[in-house]
């Protein structure tokens, strides 16, 4: 027992100092920030099916060149799910009808994952406003560093899955403690948003998949592997789509739950879970509006202006986010059958927000509004307007639209600013019938 225990510290270590060395090569690669830099690009035109004919109708996306779109995403970028079967299994761990002095409902579901003699535990935290009629539509999004860290309620699980280290908030030995409780509040203004009328409900995403590059030894891809099976294929998924599929079996929850309007459920993130909440928003049309927060590159940034974070960089820093094959794409995006308008255009026509701040240069704020710009075509044949703009607008004046889009002023975060337009964009389009 003490050797195995030893061996996987030993090998924990070393698959540390590997994660380490990949981001220091990713950072060496040298990221462009000027515009004069940009590279001439044209983008693949969404219209244009693989077999050269064009869609004409609405049918012809529908039907035709939006599966094949998906199909790409899933094949190169983000991975498909395997085939196989996993039991699930839902738990209610608690409620409280009295959570946050009164003003909410609390409720936590432990989703019991297993196959291949292994589980798997992922809760949900779920709070939702009292004194309004239900069922009510909810904001979903994942969280960094675990339930426990959005809301300083002393009544939230605090996860026992792999946590990032960092001492400044108190997470040693990969162990999330009592010390970060709260600690994100100021991400998740929950008391703004049951106000508002809206329940909010996240996951710790390494309750689905530790985010490092273990060669896929511990979460979610291991209770699929086919016998013999290490890792995944070069087509299967990555950890953004496992986390995107943890979204989605809290999804197969809410359509469970009375109290939750299934069918005005919002999928929000920050950074590179605002990339997981886009690609489970493309790949589960069940998610009726799309919210991602300065997602950048591999999110909304288009991959052919190469500003800010690349290809490249993104899969040598983090080489287990994406499939296999997208790193065929390393300094060779022109060769990518779509780029990440495309990825927005997936969820025609339901809304989708676009949110990049000023001083978050590493995300490519141009190249994400340009992403949502270019998928206006796709939103018009539905008979929207798409996004309402030609040009980036100023700092901190919202375009609303079917698609909107907005630069705050400031840094990679998600802030207060960031949650007051979603929730205006939400009353626009979820809270009318
Ligand atoms: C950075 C990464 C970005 C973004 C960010 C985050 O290191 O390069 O793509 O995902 O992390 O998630 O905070």
């Amino acid at each position: 027992m003490k050797t195995s225990f030893n061996f996987i510290a030993v090998l924990l270590t070393i698959l540390l100092i590997a994660e380490c060395s990949h981001k220091a090569i990713g950072q060496n690669i040298k990221a462009n920030y000027d515009e004069s830099n940009v590279p001439a690009y044209s983008l693949p035109d969404p219209f244009m099916m693989s077999d050269g004919t064009r869609v004409k109708t609405l049918d012809d996306w529908v039907k035709k060149r939006r599966p094949e779109i998906l199909a790409f995403f899933k094949s190169e970028m983000y991975g498909k799910i395997p085939e196989g079967h996993i039991d699930v299994i839902y738990e209610t761990l608690g409620e409280s009808r009295v959570a946050l002095e009164g003003l909410a409902i609390r409720k936590e579901i432990r989703v019991h994952f297993s196959a291949n003699n292994r589980d798997l535990q992922m809760d949900i935290l779920i709070y939702l406003p009292k004194d309004v009629p239900q069922p009510v539509p909810v904001f979903i999004g994942m969280n960094f560093y675990g339930n426990h860290t959005i809301c300083e309620d002393p009544e939230i699980t605090r996860t026992h899955s792999w946590a990032r280290n960092n001492e400044a908030i108190g997470i040693k030995n990969y162990m999330a403690s009592e010390a970060p409780r709260g600690i994100r509040a100021g991400r998740w203004p929950v008391k703004e948003i049951l106000k508002r009328g809206y329940g909010l409900a996240t996951i710790y995403y390494g309750d689905v998949d530790p985010d490092f590059d273990d060669g896929f030894q511990n979460g979610i891809h291991t209770l699929f592997y086919k016998s013999g099976q290490t890792k995944p294929a070069p087509d299967e998924w990555g950890s953004i789509g496992a986390w995107a599929w943890g979204l989605s079996r809290a999804m197969d929850y809410f359509v469970t739950d009375p109290e939750i309007d299934q069918n005005k459920i919002a999928v929000i993130g920050h950074s590179r879970l605002g990339k997981t909440a886009l690609w489970a928003g493309a790949a589960d049309e069940r998610f009726a509006l799309v919210i991602s927060n300065d997602s950048g590159c591999g999110g909304a940034a288009l991959s052919r202006r190469r500003f800010g974070e690349t290809v490249a960089i993104i899969n040598t820093s983090f080489p287990h986010w994406f499939c296999g094959n997208f790193k065929k794409y390393n300094n060779n995006e022109d060769k990518l059958p779509f780029d990440q308008h495309m990825l927005i255009a997936l969820m025609a026509p339901r809304p989708v927000y676009i949110a990049s701040a000023q001083d978050d240069r590493w995300a490519d704020p141009k190249g994400e509004f340009l992403s949502a710009k270019n998928t206006s075509p796709v939103y018009k044949l539905f008979g929207l307007e798409g996004l309402p703009a030609d040009q980036i607008p100023p700092v901190n004046q919202p375009v609303a639209g079917t698609i909107s889009y907005h630069i705050r002023s400031g840094e990679h975060d998600i802030t207060l600013y960031d949650w007051e337009q979603y929730l205006n964009f939400a009353d626009t389009f979820l809270k009318k019938d």
